[in-house]
């Protein structure tokens, strides 16, 4: 193992949520290989919309967008904002057509939400816009950023302009929005949080139901089953009997994987990005070893949410988080056999997985939204292949 004895610094986590979940069968081998689909449902390109409410900054995190760190040098995630569930007897019923999931391709957290939606076959019941890959000063865009006369992406003005062939972006079917944020305002005039993604939005009170991406991640196993096939109605990701190991994995792993990545990344004193680069490697030899002799799943012997909160991570690491956030005391490919074995397995032999994970997105996001990482916004050519043949 690549790390031995170290001493990890342990953060709160805000992440792990637990709800009463209704009890399920679980039959794993309904969600292997599914009828290949398009996880996205197809949308029309919608015109840019007249009002703009970019000017609406309220807080100091909406006006220094791309300003990670606090001033000791360490990243921290905000507490996301907007936390109510769909449940048949609640305000948001989960009927057809009803969800709006705005997601990036290039985020993990979105991924999930993705990747739980596609097991489950949620696409009649919550529809999806995928944001341009480029996060600029103002935000997540639904179109691309226009370039500066030397070719390069402003960081600061945050406009928009025409498509720029690097990535499909689908505009904002639901109101035609330039940026994320204006949903956000829509919503909440004086919201004064980050304008992040996931956000499940509610087509019917024309609300931001939860934009927390393990909560929607629960609810898309649970609340919509009474509606699914059996074979999908089935797949149950957080199973009565695997709960407590489930919670217990995700405290750790959020904490030094999950968000590991980002606090190593986005740290800006050195002291800080050891802080958190050394535990996050202590956490991939834990994981080394809890894979050892051949085994698929993280927690028990079936695919669970462990496994889809773990892979988004693992599956960037070297493209993305290895070379760009200086993870780089070792890579998933040459240094953790199991981990590349287990990756390898969610990414060629689920549909779910696969159909999720755009490489070149992710690339594209990464290099190019983080100037102040990489300055001159060039987007390295490998690792190639992304991710290795099984
Ligand atoms: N707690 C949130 C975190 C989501 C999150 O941080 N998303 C990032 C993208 S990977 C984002 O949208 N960041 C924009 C910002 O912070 O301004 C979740 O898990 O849903």
């Amino acid at each position: 193992m690549l790390l031995r004895a170290l001493s990890a610094t342990t953060r709160s986590s805000v992440h792990t949520v637990t709800r009463p979940q209704s009890r399920l069968v679980s039959i794993q081998a309904a969600a292997r290989c599914p009828t290949p689909r398009s996880v996205i449902t197809p949308i029309t390109l919608a015109r840019h919309s007249t009002s703009d409410r970019t000017a609406n900054m309220s807080s100091q995190a909406q006006k220094d967008i791309t300003s990670w760190a606090s001033k000791d040098g360490q990243f921290r995630r905000q507490t996301s904002s907007f936390r109510d569930s769909i449940s048949k007897d609640g305000q948001f019923t989960p009927d057809e057509g009803r969800y709006h999931l705005y997601v990036s391709l290039a985020c993990p957290w979105a991924h999930r939400t993705l990747i739980a939606r596609s097991l489950k076959g949620l696409d009649k019941y919550v529809s999806v816009t995928v944001v341009h890959s480029f996060m600029g000063a103002l935000g997540w865009s639904f179109y691309p950023p226009v370039r500066d006369e030397d070719g390069g992406f402003p960081q600061t003005k945050g406009q928009v302009g025409e498509p720029d062939g690097l990535a499909q972006v689908d505009g904002d079917p639901l109101f035609g929005a330039k940026f994320l944020r204006e949903l956000y305002f829509k919503v909440d005039p004086d919201y004064s949080g980050r304008f992040t993604v996931p956000v499940l939005w509610d087509k019917k009170t024309n609300s931001i139901v939860n934009n927390e991406s393990s909560e929607i991640l629960r609810m898309f196993n649970t609340e919509f089953n009474h509606l699914l096939p059996k074979e999908q109605a089935d797949i149950d990701l957080y199973p009565e009997h695997l709960r407590k190991e489930i919670d217990e994995q995700n405290e750790w792993v959020y904490d030094t994987v999950n968000n590991g990545v980002y606090k190593s990344g986005f740290a800006t004193k050195p002291e800080a990005y050891e802080s958190n680069v050394v535990p996050l490697f202590k956490s991939l030899d834990r994981l080394e070893k809890i894979l050892d002799g051949g085994k698929q799943f993280v927690v028990g012997d079936q695919l669970t949410e462990a496994d889809v909160r773990l892979y988004t991570t693992i599956v960037r690491f070297d493209p993305v988080y290895h070379g760009h956030f200086k993870c780089n005391l070792g890579s998933i490919r040459h240094d953790y056999p199991n981990l590349n074995r287990w990756c390898k397995n969610l990414y060629w032999n689920y549909d779910a997985f696969k159909s999720t994970t755009d490489f070149d997105h992710i690339k594209q996001h990464y290099y190019m939204s983080h100037g102040q990482i990489n300055p001159t916004r060039i987007v390295p050519k490998g690792p190639l292949p992304p991710i290795e043949p099984l």
